[in-house]
């Protein structure tokens, strides 16, 4: 018999996602400090971050267009070095002045803010005293944090600490945040990071709490369930264990303040316990997250590490690039998964499975802040941009979306990535995820002409039927 759908909530938060530094451009204009971003060694062939989408000088186009879209929510991230350029000290009154402006506009359509608070872009001079290696820049981040309750906090309730914790903690090298030269122990190293951005993130939850009146804020990793490679028990034990490293470890700690009894026997072996002063875990039980937030693209499947297989040990946990870890896992490709042009597999039904596990295991309101589809869009003769493996990939996500809301999952929102065109984390231009398409290429900047794609005109129907009508007919 056909099960009738349950209705998505009515005040269900439709929106997409961008961050500072990859949409903005303007890196060193009107105050702004550099942030690690505009420092590090850019990937041949893909530009630099100074120019980005320009949102700087087209938010007001861009939330325009967001708005005709119906958009309820525009997930963004402030730049730390714009706000502060120091990362520490003075701020800038143009970057207040920004942020104020970006908020009013989005409020002025009905269209809230939800604010990361950090996507991977530290101020370089925090980077330089050691960055989130060093425990000071928890002092930082909560100042940080207080600036920008304190400016925005009237207006913009809906707050997310750290974009993607786990990425940093298990791909650092990649995302260009964290340099392992010369490191003797990488793990060690690592963790003591994640130490450090728990007890910040665990202060700043607490701290919206406090500045903030009816304001919400929670964490937003990575998140993505792990399949063992077969029924044999050993695969089983090495998803579980792949899944509390990846998954659970984030949430484990910013819900209850523990750490996850898993992860910590494996830091244990790899004699990489972390540092813990005196009180860090009073305050990382102190932190209390009012929903959970999670970027969804792909899954991983992992099998048990084969015994007679080598290994470098300084290899970061990446659970895409890297061969694993002896004794505990070993990334295997599923082959019932098709992939995108870049490699990463598609899994629609992973998603209904992933909002389920952290559903059962939280029991917190759940937003999607990211999911989405890379490629390389073609801009038509006629001035159109006909991405329909784009909505073809977001209408199989949103139909397991609402699966997991039959099963009884209690979500809060849906911001795929992203709302304009932006430079991708490693290949520029050429690899776009917007509902806008915007006019440039990776080193021809061209006129930044924003057009809308077919995925805008369908996207904007599914929201104005609340996620009832998913059909591409356009
Ligand atoms: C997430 C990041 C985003 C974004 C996205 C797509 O991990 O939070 O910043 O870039 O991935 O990744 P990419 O640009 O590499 O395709």
């Amino acid at each position: 018999m056909a099960k009738k759908h349950r209705d998505f909530p009515a005040d269900f938060l439709w929106g997409a996602s961008t961050s500072a530094y990859q949409v903005e451009g303007a890196s060193l204009e009107d105050g702004k400090g550099p942030s690690v971003q505009d420092i590090k060694v850019i990937p041949e062939g893909t530009p630099d971050f100074k120019v980005a989408s320009d949102q700087y000088h087209h938010y007001k186009e861009d939330i325009k267009l967001m708005a005709e879209m119906g958009f309820k929510t525009y997930r963004f991230s402030i730049s730390w070095s714009r706000l502060i350029p120091e990362g520490t000290g003075a701020v800038n009154p143009k970057g207040i002045e920004y942020y104020n402006n970006l908020i009013d506009e989005c409020l002025k359509y009905n269209i809230q803010p939800l604010v990361t608070m950090y996507h991977f872009d530290l101020p370089a001079a925090i980077q330089a005293k050691g960055g989130w290696g060093n425990r000071d820049t928890i002092d930082a981040f909560v100042n940080f944090a207080k600036v920008m309750f304190e400016n925005f906090g009237d207006r913009a309730k809906l707050w997310l600490t750290i974009n993607e914790q786990n990425m940093l903690t298990l791909a650092g090298p990649i995302i260009g945040t964290f340099d392992p030269t010369g490191v003797e122990n990488v793990i060690k190293e690592l963790y003591q990071q994640n130490h450090y951005m728990m007890v910040a993130q665990a202060k700043a939850m607490a701290l919206c709490h406090e500045m903030v009146p009816g304001g919400k804020i929670g964490p937003a990793p990575n998140i993505s369930c792990v399949y063992p490679a077969s029924c044999n028990p050993a695969d089983i034990t090495a998803a579980e264990t792949f899944s509390a490293i990846r998954n659970w470890f984030y949430f484990d700690m910013a819900t209850a303040g523990i750490y996850n009894h898993q992860v910590w026997s494996y830091l244990e072996a790899h004699d990489a316990l972390p540092e813990i002063a005196p009180g860090d875990m009073e305050i990382l039980a102190s932190g209390h997250p009012d929903f959970l937030a999670f970027n969804y693209y792909s899954t991983a499947t992992v099998a048990a590490f084969p015994e007679d297989e080598e290994y470098d040990p300084n290899a970061p946990v990446d659970q895409q690039k890297n061969g694993g870890e002896p004794g505990y896992f070993k990334p295997v490709p599923n082959k019932n998964l098709l992939k995108t042009e870049w490699g990463w597999e598609i899994d629609p039904i992973g998603f209904r499975n992933t909002l389920n596990q952290v559903y059962s295991r939280y029991r917190l309101p759940i937003i999607i802040t990211e999911n989405g589809l890379g490629a390389h869009d073609k801009l038509e003769e006629d001035g159109t941009i006909r991405d329909d493996y784009r909505i073809e990939y977001l209408q199989r996500h949103i139909e397991q979306m609402q699966l997991a809301i039959d099963d009884g999952v209690q979500m809060m929102g849906y911001c795929p990535w992203s709302a304009v065109d932006l430079i991708s984390t490693h290949e520029g231009f050429d690899k776009r995820y917007g509902f806008i398409y915007v006019n440039r290429g990776n080193f021809d900047l061209k006129d930044l002409r924003r057009i809308p794609k077919k995925s805008f005109y369908w996207y904007k129907k599914v929201i104005a039927t609340n996620g009832k009508d998913l059909e591409n007919n356009l």
